[in-house]
């Protein structure tokens, strides 16, 4: 020992690599993360390494040694600290800590009393790495860390930070594209850019919004609520409460678009029982119905299904914005007596759904702990649609009734793979695999709620409730324009077309009504909402939402989409262009400008609304704007 040389800034060197080792053990022995292929095993094991040698790099602006020493060991024990407390988190909850749940006190009392189960001595390992750093540090002659520091080794060390730091990033974006900008499994992001970059990427969103949120008074409020009072539908009389005190159980369709609907591939019908729905006596049939969604999508349009607002031009508002006050579907039909719960067979964490549906009030979510999955029934993302539907009808059997289902579908998601057994119809024949595949899904969805209807019928839910279906967001991108125009027989696909493309199908089916019909109003999600909440005689005059009643004579052919789009009878506005929705020529920009204006007018309202966390400012039952004094 006594001849070996320390190498210049040993004491870092030994903390990052002590870290760096005790950080990607403790993912292996600490949390559950499930590791696919090697891909994802590189990019485990070296996403601790960029923030850690950013870190203790910050040593290198200390002059004096000891200074330097002092800031490696006492970082090392908060990065002990933070790392051990997510274990912790995560041995009680199953999840990653996030900034809100962290001020929130109310978890942490759980977390207290339940702490000496939670904590062992053995825990005492994951400071490990601080025990390292102290041995090095006594048997390191004194000498060795008093070299100075040149500034450009120091510049050098940073730039090498960087490029650790970008193929991290590079390597999660191939394996996992959109990661950030969708932000959708706390899961999925640490497993991509590491405990500690994730803290990094949480403060940094949270701190936005918190920003904006602080900023905010409720004075924006008042013209926000004269734009939605001015384009307000009155209900329908003939429909206004027709069906009061029924069920209603919404299905999201996964990646369901219209143009599978009454149509064939290669001579096989797609969809036979939506079809068949189409023309049904009980289903009002909307075939000019688009999805509003943007970056969050299926999550994006339950937000924009439970507030008839849009989702937020980036990320996903159900991560950003969970802790809003909102005033959700599920909260008005709560209001009337109803038990409201969503059904979805995937972790409670995904999407941030456990986060956001308690500000949704929503009673409770019946996610995977609710349902046997085994090999067999699940394929994919899980549990299949079939197994899915059956077991979701059974534990409807036991709710309380009136209530309120909505169920989120999955195996219709893309990459659309099926097992063997579950395929009904050959593979289409073009370029994109994807699209080949996506008919054999659909087909699958489709026989999936033919078995629905049935399930309900058998456990004697179907007379007494309305079901509502509709298409949660796109299935084939246009990344699949070449095969999609091969499809639908087209030269190539244009931006009018794509816009065209994101129409999905909306079903609102009435067990008895006997007057459903295939309607053609120009609409969207945003409306589905006031729709619902007339047809069960609940006013919502007052309620701060931006769609309108389909069955109303005042609802207007016209929808917004997240990006700026548009559609009306006459125009479809894209890429900044006007085109006449009749022939898909282009026109003069003067036929669409008014639209162009109330678009920007209406996105920016509801962005409002977010971002300021407005609705707390707001009374729904009275309309009145809430003082300082009495906000919630
Ligand atoms: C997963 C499901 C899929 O829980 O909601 O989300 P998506 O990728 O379609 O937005
Ligand atoms: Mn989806």
């Amino acid at each position: 020992m006594k001849d070996f040389k320390w190498p210049k800034h040993s004491i870092l060197a030994i903390a990052v690599i002590a870290t760096w080792i005790k950080t990607v053990i403790v993912y292996e022995t600490s949390f559950d993360m499930k590791i696919e292929n090697a891909m994802q095993l590189l990019i485990l094991i070296i996403n601790p390494l960029s923030f850690l040698l950013f870190f203790y790099g910050l040593a290198l602006f200390l002059k004096s040694p000891k200074a330097r020493n002092r800031f490696i060991v006492g970082g090392s024990i908060l990065l002990a600290f933070v790392l051990y407390g997510n274990v912790a988190f995560y041995r009680f909850y199953n999840d990653f800590v996030t900034l809100p749940v962290l001020f929130q006190t109310s978890n942490f009392g759980e977390l207290g009393t339940s702490a000496a189960a939670i904590i062992n001595w053995t825990d005492i390992l994951y400071f490990v790495d601080v025990a390292i750093i102290l041995i090095a540090l006594k048997l390191m002659p004194k000498s060795v860390e008093f070299t100075p520091i040149r500034k450009d080794a120091r510049k050098a060390y940073f730039v090498m930070t960087a490029a650790v730091l970008f193929l991290n990033l590079g390597l999660a974006e191939t394996e996992r594209p959109q990661l950030l900008t969708r932000a959708f499994d706390r899961e999925l992001l640490v497993k991509n850019i590491g405990t500690y970059n994730y803290h990094l990427y949480d403060v940094y969103v949270q701190s936005k919004s918190s920003a904006q949120r602080a900023l905010a008074d409720g004075s924006e409020l008042v013209e926000v609520s004269n734009y939605v009072r001015a384009n307000q539908a009155e209900p329908n009389i003939q429909m206004f409460g027709k069906y009061e005190g029924r069920n209603v159980i919404a299905i999201s369709l996964e990646s369901l678009q219209s143009f599978v609907i009454n149509n064939e591939m290669n001579g096989e019908v797609i969809t036979p029982f939506l079809n068949s729905l189409t023309q049904d006596k009980d289903t009002y049939y909307f075939n000019d119905f688009y999805h509003q969604t943007g970056l969050g999508k299926t999550s994006d349009s339950e937000f924009i299904f439970e507030n008839s607002l849009y989702g937020l031009g980036r990320g996903a508002v159900f991560f950003t914005h969970g802790e809003n006050t909102y005033n959700s579907f599920a909260e008005r039909l709560g209001e009337n007596g109803y038990f409201t719960n969503v059904m979805h067979a995937n972790n409670k964490s995904f999407w941030n759904r456990d986060m956001i549906y308690k500000s949704f009030n929503l009673n409770e979510f019946y996610d995977i702990e609710s349902y046997e999955v085994t090999e067999e029934t699940s394929v994919n993302w899980g549990l299949k649609d079939i197994p899915f539907f059956e077991q979701s009808a059974a534990l409807m059997k036991e709710m309380p009734q009136p209530f309120y289902s909505r169920l989120i579908t999955l195996t219709n998601h893309y990459p659309f793979y099926l097992d063997p057994e579950d395929v009904m119809i050959p593979e289409y024949d073009s370029n994109s695999g994807t699209l080949n595949r996506y008919f054999q899904t659909v087909r699958y969805l489709d026989e999936s709620v033919k078995e629905f209807f049935d399930d309900l019928k058998e456990q004697g839910l179907y007379e007494d409730s309305i079901i509502v279906m509709y298409g949660d967001h796109y299935g084939i991108s246009e990344n699949h324009n070449k095969a999609m125009a091969k499809y639908l027989n087209k030269e190539e696909i244009t931006p009018y077309d794509s816009a065209l493309l994101q129409a999905v199908p909306l079903y609102i089916h009435i067990p008895g009504d006997n007057e459903g019909q295939v309607m053609d109003n120009v609409s969207g999600q945003l409306d589905i909402r006031p729709t619902l909440l007339h047809l069960l005689g609940i006013e919502t005059s007052k309620d701060m939402q931006l769609g309108a009643d389909l069955f109303s004579e005042e609802h207007e052919d016209f929808v917004i989409f997240r990006d700026g789009r548009f559609i009306t009878d006459k125009v479809v506005y894209a890429g900044e262009v006007c085109y006449d929705r009749a022939t898909g020529e282009s026109i003069e920009i003067d036929a669409c400008q008014p639209y162009i204006d109330r678009a920007t007018q209406e996105l920016e309202y509801s962005d409002q609304i977010i971002n300021g966390d407005l609705l707390r400012f707001y009374d729904s039952e009275t309309g009145n704007l809430l003082t300082d004094q009495n906000y919630k």
